[in-house]
């Protein structure tokens, strides 16, 4: 996927089933004179599905599993196939047969019965096809994924400070909520893990060798920490990021156990679906929280967000550091491996760049004369923010009111008050972080190591 974001999936299965509509169509029109060529162009779709399934990323499950869908699909369609050609007089010869004295007075010896009845059989075999192919690869449900009890973390999340959210309507709640938690990855269907059988290997340039079950990270020094996570592929001003309450284990704890031997700078972690990222050791061992984690905002891991475990470190992109359905871990060196992003053009190392998103007013939203207010969050994680400025027009930068900060590896709120008058007016928006860096005007697009630019909204005041 070149462009990790999320808008490509619906293309992708709107294509794929537009595709498969107009196959169907021509099996049907052609099946009408050529019955043979139409069972024939059923088969060969069945068999596509079937390749495409046992071959794809994407399920995580046995490759028995995984097919399954597609041969129960096959057979029903072909086999329903043929009973709908019987239905209608045909034989696999190609004609129609000749009239049973029953159905003499019926037009084509057309039995509008059993024409019914194997059309919504087929139908049902279609969509049971469909039905499996979404819950077989499941592994576990969401009932049993949301009744695990996550212990409660030695190390709780730092007490918000009061003012952590603008008190303006519109801004980004400060908490992301699972369900609007944004989602990047590969996958069409997320894995569905069962945490009884999920096990991370933690291995290479390491001393010791460690194998952990769902159980033992459970039984771990569990720390609770908010972080906000970005996308790479987040232009400026856009919805890739999000700020949520994980629970996890330190991975700087685990490594530590594991003895990470010199020489090592990367680790290379590997997901259920073998999708790899490569992540600076120095960010998983420099103090910062990197953590394994299993808890997302009061819940075991959202599937999409990753169940049972995945890695979570403040400051980088997730391409880098977010690994999902994580199930493998290797110690290793930059120059010993490439990564599925880096293999497509985007950077090996990718901190996170500051940022700023103006979220209130949105653009071109019309307002009355008089005193106005802008809003938005600003990021720069593991830097912190320490100044988020306002331009109107081609005007002096002002400085917003910046929200408490809640921590440096976390997103921060602003609020700016002005007074609108009548016509369009421009905002524009500018964080500097805790390093004095202030962020760049420079446009530039995602790849390879994440977008910059200032963001700016279109008011019409009126
Ligand atoms: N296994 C796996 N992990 C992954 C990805 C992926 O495609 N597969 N995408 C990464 C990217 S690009 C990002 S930005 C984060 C997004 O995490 P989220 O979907 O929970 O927001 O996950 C990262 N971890
Ligand atoms: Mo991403």
């Amino acid at each position: 996927m070149k462009n990790l974001g999320t808008a490509d999936k619906p293309i992708l299965v709107g294509g794929v089933l537009a595709a498969v509509a107009v196959f169907a169509l021509v099996a049907g029109v052609v099946g009408v004179k050529r019955p043979r060529v139409a069972l024939g162009m059923t088969v060969v779709l069945g068999v596509l599905a079937i390749v495409a399934a046992a071959t794809g990323r994407s399920l995580a499950v046995n490759p028995v599993v995984r097919v399954l869908p597609g041969f129960v699909t096959l057979l029903a369609a072909t086999v329903g196939m043929y009973l709908v050609l019987r239905t209608r007089g045909y034989s696999l010869r190609g004609r129609p047969e000749d009239k049973q004295p029953a159905e003499a007075e019926k037009p084509d010896g057309f039995d509008r019965r059993k024409f019914l009845v194997t059309t919504f059989a087929l139908g049902a075999a279609g969509v049971g096809g469909v039905v499996a192919s979404r819950v077989l690869p499941g592994g576990v449900d969401d009932a049993t994924r949301r009744a695990i009890k996550l212990p409660a973390p030695a190390s709780r999340a730092r007490v918000l400070p009061a003012g952590v959210a603008a008190d303006v309507a519109g801004v980004s709640p400060f908490t992301t909520s699972n369900k609007s938690f944004y989602r990047v990855d590969t996958l069409l269907t997320v894995p569905k893990v069962d945490p009884r059988n999920w096990e991370l290997r933690v291995h290479g340039m390491v001393d010791r060798e460690l194998r952990l079950n769902f159980a033992d990270l459970l039984g771990r020094r569990l720390v609770e920490r908010d972080i906000t996570l970005t996308c790479v592929s987040n232009e400026v001003g856009g919805p890739y990021v999000g700020n949520a309450r994980w629970i996890g284990v330190p991975i700087a704890e685990i490594l530590r156990e594991a003895g990470v031997q010199a020489g090592a700078d990367a680790v290379k972690s590997t997901s259920v679906d073998g999708l790899t990222i490569g992540t600076p050791l120095a960010a998983l061992t420099d103090g910062r929280d990197a953590i394994f984690a299993v808890g997302m905002n009061g819940e075991p891991l959202p599937f999409d967000h990753g169940f049972p475990v995945r890695m979570v470190v403040p400051g980088l992109y997730g391409y880098v550091s977010a690994t999902k359905w994580i199930v493998d871990f290797e110690v290793t060196r930059f120059e010993d491996f490439s990564a599925y992003w880096t293999d497509r053009g985007w950077a090996v190392e990718a901190p996170i760049k500051t940022a700023s998103r103006i979220d209130v007013p949105k653009g071109f939203a019309r307002i009355k004369p008089g005193p106005a207010v802008a809003a938005g969050v600003a990021w720069a994680q593991h830097r912190g923010i320490a100044k988020v400025e306002v331009q109107v027009d081609d005007g002096p930068w002002q400085e917003a009111k910046l929200a408490d900060e809640a921590g440096i590896d976390i997103w921060r709120q602003w609020t700016f008050r002005w007074d609108a008058t009548s016509g369009n007016h421009t905002l524009t928006v500018r964080a500097t972080d805790r390093t004095g860096q202030v962020q760049t005007a420079d446009r530039a697009a995602p790849r390879p190591n994440g977008s910059s630019g200032l963001h700016n909204t279109v008011v019409m005041v009126e």
